[in-house]
């Protein structure tokens, strides 16, 4: 946590610094409380400026503050998808006279992996057929594949409870060969693949010649009645823009759960 107190303000940044990756799903969420430590209400606007390439959004929050009440604003804090590995920081300023509080929060900013054995599904955009509440696509390429952390929003869980197929998919910014994704479903103490995780799924590859040039995705590899929380599926090497898994059965019948999805050349 980093704290600054001045003109009856005291702003608030959590984490402290913020580990960023340059890639489409990359970003990560810092707290910004902003606290009217005076006996009045007051207008607090807060700016934030972020040095390049880290962008914020929002980049300023502006509220009426009630005497003694604390603000707190979820910030997203990204870099684009080709920026170098460089130290950056957010200045974040509160008040309006300027004599308000600032403080700054540092951003390690690191470029997705590449070159051989590199996990080419960090560097892509993902989508999916629906999602539930905080679960986004994104938790399914964040890079962490512990169930354990399953509460954090580290992983993927459809939207349409006891309906199939769903699907989620990502895309890369170039063609890249592939010919082995690595699917990991939900299998945590609690929730054990067993009962809660994928059971019959395909691989799929979007093939742009496919369908008289229009395009259309071909499956490589399929899985049936899994009970394994970690699923390697191997295939000759296709070249493609985007890796498909698209579900028709989950063990307990009712969502489609994937912790993280890796995709490997
Ligand atoms: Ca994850």
């Amino acid at each position: 946590m980093s704290t600054q107190a001045g003109d009856n303000l005291t702003l608030t940044a959590t984490p402290q610094t913020l580990n960023v990756l340059a890639a489409p799903c990359g970003a990560r969420m810092v707290d910004v409380a902003v606290r009217n430590d005076s006996s009045q209400p007051t207008y607090a606007d807060v700016l934030l400026t972020a040095d390049a390439p880290v962008r914020t959004t929002p980049d300023v929050i502006s509220s009426y503050l009630p005497a003694g009440y604390t603000l707190h604003t979820p910030v997203q804090v990204s870099a684009p998808l080709g920026s170098a590995d460089s130290d950056a920081k957010v200045t974040i300023k509160a008040g309006r006279t300027g004599r308000g509080p600032q403080i700054s929060v540092p951003v390690v900013v690191k470029a997705p992996p590449s070159g051989p054995g590199a996990n080419l599904a960090l560097a892509a955009s993902v989508s999916a057929s629906s999602s539930h509440a905080n679960f986004k696509a994104c938790g399914a390429i964040d890079g962490n594949s512990n169930s354990d952390d399953w509460q954090t929003a580290t992983g993927w869980n459809d939207g349409t409870s006891r309906v199939f197929p769903d699907w989620l998919a990502v895309t890369f910014a170039q063609a890249h060969q592939v010919s082995r994704v690595e699917m990991n479903t939900l299998n945590s103490t609690r929730y054990t693949a067993a009962r809660y995780g994928l059971r019959d799924w395909d691989v799929q590859v979007w093939d742009a010649g496919a369908n008289g040039g229009s395009g259309d995705w071909r499956t490589v590899a399929s899985v049936r009645g899994n009970t394994a929380g970690v699923v390697n599926s191997t295939f000759d090497p296709v070249s493609t823009t985007a890796v498909r898994i698209f579900v028709i059965a989950s063990n307990d019948s009712t969502y489609s759960r994937i912790v993280e999805l890796g995709v490997y050349e």
